[in-house]
């Protein structure tokens, strides 16, 4: 009966003239109909944003179609799959990637302008999607980019948060959090799949039953919710694959709690109902220290539970015998956020499918791979066991388990060696007895990757080091990447134009490595003048933007230096405060003639700091306090500015790094894992003022050190330069513009106090003192470099040509082979 449907169903879609067409008038049809009847305004009358979303919804059924067929050729071709999982992603906007990854832009800016309307305009309707808070959740957007790309049979699986990371706003220098409803003006980029729903439940206890007359373990939850799926298309570049991204949403069950209804209490039961909804609520914000909170377990495990009954119902679907799913599914953990999933499937094998232990934990353990993205091991997730053992008691049962099995193992390989012991143990004894993410997740995990070669080089000697010694070979690294087609193709459209001129083709959008051929122009007198054009304009952009926002008038005469991440004190957005201090106080005791001689600046400092982190909100008003004293001193002028862009996130950096000179990527040597804005950055033609930590390590390597500013401790020097403390290390230039802060010379004395006596002596953890010379000594180089505009020029040019292997294609590349285990699946035109 299904093939006589199919027939009849592939006779109509031939009636139906097949496919939506992308030429510009049957894209104007599409909109126009949207306007009609999806957005129901009148096709005479509707503006800029309801532009926005006609079109998006005719590029969305154009997504559904190249979904559906990618969907059934992996369900036909069954290859081995990818589930990424991740409590975060920062997709930022969706309409302009989309159009270039099925290579439609022109054809759509063609449409609208002939219905009156201009791209970029009903582009910049769109807000941010912003459902993380840095580097990893970035990161996983950037991977999900080259998964569909590189044309891998994979999913991403997340949360749909209400409200995003929240949105910063500066009153009087200091920030205020406000809440992000993103979608409180529609999402046309998911399909809502209400039929695609699991219940999720939690507490209760465990009771044994029993079975074919063997005990077995039944878990009697005493709270149920529903997990509803989103999917949102994620279209590859250059190919028909188009892949998911199913984000869960927290309903009320059915089952939920049948008996307040009984009670006739009806009211109450249904407001409580709506309670289940808080669970995918809120994205927390990262303040990298763990915190125990009940709703963030609950959130991972909601997610966790939801995702596997997903992917072993598709698993189910064509399979019956669980030996072959790891021969079908790797699933990679994205931190140990979702670590959870570890105990659940162990759960699910043992307690539902009734496989022995031993043969599910040998399943398990061939299913999992982990990456870290820290360094610092108070960054380490915990899991109070009471915590634990409330809301998922068959989960803790399960973790002592493995943990049991894991400590005879151990004692059996490294004798009784009880420090050890402890150290590696899955359960933290002490004033709180905690589980330890990390030490479940790397037992289990037949992989643990790093972010980049260092990061890899502090898991195995400092992090992780027990770990090392027991299993080499389960560690490695992946160098972070990002991709080439959000951050040149969509962000800078000329640099992208100009790239594809001199290379005579646009291949390197999906072979970066092509890039390098920019290398033999690099000195090209035309080459040159055309690249400093394109930055030029996307200078004045900027400076237009940053008078919109801040009311500062800034000149594009003067070198842009940048250093936009979250503010962390391990970051050292100080440290350029400071330096920009040190400038304003050599510009003032300078006569007129040596001022001439300075290189004009304008400095800019952007990134949130976490709600309840004081130092880094200290750090972000004294960043006004600096500015507001700067900016209205008529002695400097042109000289000098500091300008603070609030509410920095994805669709802001897309405009802030093509205008960029210079960026800064300075944190104190072994402290950054990675570092992915660097390699946004470079791949923009913005020269790398840095230190020696992360991916700049590498970045050095790819692009030599001639070719950027490098200043600093090395990782290696850190501990000893600690222990010995800077007071003796710090240049005097360094105590005087501490005392400058100290002494109110910028307002806020009291305010400011912590901030200053934090440097001090001994104090100083992240060596701001140590590092000050070599800083100052590398701006110097910077402002030398900026003045020969030849050399500069060849440097961007060089920095873009060498960028190619920070793409996150390369990285995908090395996962899937190395890690994952999976190929290609290409589903024809
Ligand atoms: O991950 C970052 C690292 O700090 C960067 O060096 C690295 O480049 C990126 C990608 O690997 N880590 C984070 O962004 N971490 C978080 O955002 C986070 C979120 C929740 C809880 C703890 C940390």
């Amino acid at each position: 009966e299904s093939g006589e449907r199919r027939g009849k169903a592939e006779r109509l879609f031939r009636l139906m003239d097949g496919f939506r067409r992308n030429d510009p008038v049957s894209l104007q049809k599409d909109i126009l109909d949207h306007v009609e009847f999806t957005v129901a305004r009148s096709r005479f009358n509707f503006d800029d944003f309801e532009a926005y979303q006609a079109l998006s919804h005719s590029i969305r059924d154009r997504l559904i179609e190249r979904w559906h067929d990618t969907q059934q050729y992996f369900k036909r071709k069954d290859p081995k799959r990818l589930y990424f999982l991740s409590l975060e992603f920062l997709m930022g906007r969706s309409l302009s990637n989309s159009v270039i990854n099925l290579g439609i832009r022109d054809n759509c800016a063609d449409a609208l302008n002939q219905l009156g309307f201009e791209f970029e305009v009903v582009a910049e309707q769109e807000g941010d999607g912003a459902l993380g808070n840095g580097g990893l959740a970035r990161l996983s957007a950037c991977q999900m980019d080259s998964l569909a790309t590189m044309d891998f049979p994979a999913w991403g699986y997340g949360l749909r948060y209400q409200y995003g990371l929240f949105r910063q706003v500066i009153f009087d220098g200091f920030q205020y959090e406000q809440p992000d409803y993103w979608l409180n003006f529609g999402n046309p980029w998911e399909i809502e799949r209400v039929h695609v729903s699991y219940a999720v439940k939690f507490y209760g206890n465990v009771e044994e039953e029993l079975l074919n007359g063997e005990k077995c373990k039944v878990w009697v939850p005493g709270e149920m919710v529903e997990a509803v799926a989103y999917d949102n298309p994620i279209p590859g570049y250059g190919t028909r694959n188009t892949i998911n991204l199913r984000l869960w949403a927290a309903k009320p069950s059915d089952q939920h709690d049948m008996e307040s209804f009984n009670t006739g209490d009806y009211i109450n039961a249904v407001i409580n109902r709506q309670g289940a909804e808080t669970i995918s609520s809120v994205l927390y914000p990262d303040d990298r220290s763990y915190q125990g909170k009940e709703l963030r377990l609950k959130q991972q495990y909601f997610f966790v539970s939801a995702s596997l009954q997903d992917i072993i119902r598709r698993f189910k679907d064509s399979h019956s015998n669980f030996d072959e799913f790891p021969d079908k599914v790797a699933l990679q953990l994205n931190d140990t956020h979702p670590s959870l999933a570890i105990p659940e499937v162990m759960r699910i094998l043992v307690d539902e499918e009734h496989l022995e232990w031993s043969r599910a934990w040998g399943i398990v353990c061939k299913l999992f791979s982990l990456t870290s993205h820290t360094v610092l091991p108070e960054g380490l997730e915990k899991v109070p066991v009471d915590l634990l053992g409330s809301l998922l008691p068959r989960h803790l049962q399960i973790i002592y388990d493995i943990n049991f099995f894991f400590m005879e193992d151990l004692k059996k390989h490294f004798g009784l060696d009880y420090d050890r012991l402890s150290r590696m143990s899955i359960v933290e004894e002490g004033a709180v007895k905690s589980i330890r993410m990390a030490n479940l997740s790397i037992v289990c995990c037949h992989t643990v990757n790093g972010v980049s070669r260092v990061h890899l080089e502090l898991l195995k000697t400092r992090v992780f080091k027990d770990f090392y010694e027991l299993w080499p070979q389960k560690f490695q690294f992946k160098t972070n990447g990002v991709t080439q087609r959000r951050w040149i193709v969509v962000s800078n459209p000329s640099l992208c134009s100009l790239i594809s001129k001199w290379l005579g083709t646009e291949a390197w959008i999906r072979d970066v490595d092509l890039l390098l051929g920019l290398r033999e122009h690099a000195a090209n007198a035309d080459l040159q003048q055309e690249w400093n054009m394109v930055r030029r304009v996307n200078k004045m952009r900027l400076a237009e933007y940053i008078e919109t926002m801040s009311g500062i008038k800034v000149s594009p005469d003067a070198m842009f230096d940048v250093q936009t991440k979250r503010i962390h004190e391990y970051k050292r957005q100080l440290l350029n405060l400071l330096g920009i201090i040190h400038r304003y106080d050599c510009i003032k005791n300078m006569n007129m003639n040596e001022r001439r001689k300075v290189v004009p600046r304008v400095c800019i400092i952007g990134g949130k700091a976490a709600p309840g982190y004081e130092i880094a909100k200290k750090i972000i008003k004294l960043c006004h306090a600096v500015g507001e004293k700067i900016n209205n001193d008529s002695d400097v002028g042109d000289l000098l500015k500091l300008v603070f862009i609030p509410d920095y996130n994805v669709s802001v950096a897309e405009l802030v790094i093509p205008g960029s000179d210079l960026s800064q990527h300075i944190s104190t040597a072994g402290h950054e894992p990675s570092g992915t804005g660097s390699m946004k950055f470079l791949m923009n033609g913005c020269l790398l003022l840095a230190t020696a930590d992360g991916s700049t390590i590498e970045i050095i390597e790819e692009i030599g050190e001639d070719n950027m500013f490098t200043f600093g401790a090395k990782v290696h020097e850190v501990p000893a330069l600690r222990e010995k403390g800077s007071a003796l290390t710090a240049p005097l230039q360094f105590a005087r513009v501490v005392r400058m802060v100290r002494d109110g010379y910028f307002g806020f004395k009291d305010y400011f106090k912590s901030l200053c006596d934090a440097l001090d002596g001994n104090g100083d953890f992240y060596l701001l003192g140590h590092d000050f010379g070599s800083y100052l000594e590398a701006q110097a180089e910077a402002d030398k470099a900026f003045v020969d505009r030849e050399k500069w020029t060849r440097m961007s040019i060089l920095s873009t040509a060498g960028s190619g292997r920070f793409s996150s294609d390369r990285t995908i590349g090395e996962y899937a082979e190395k890690t994952w285990g999976i190929e290609p699946c290409r589903c024809p035109f």
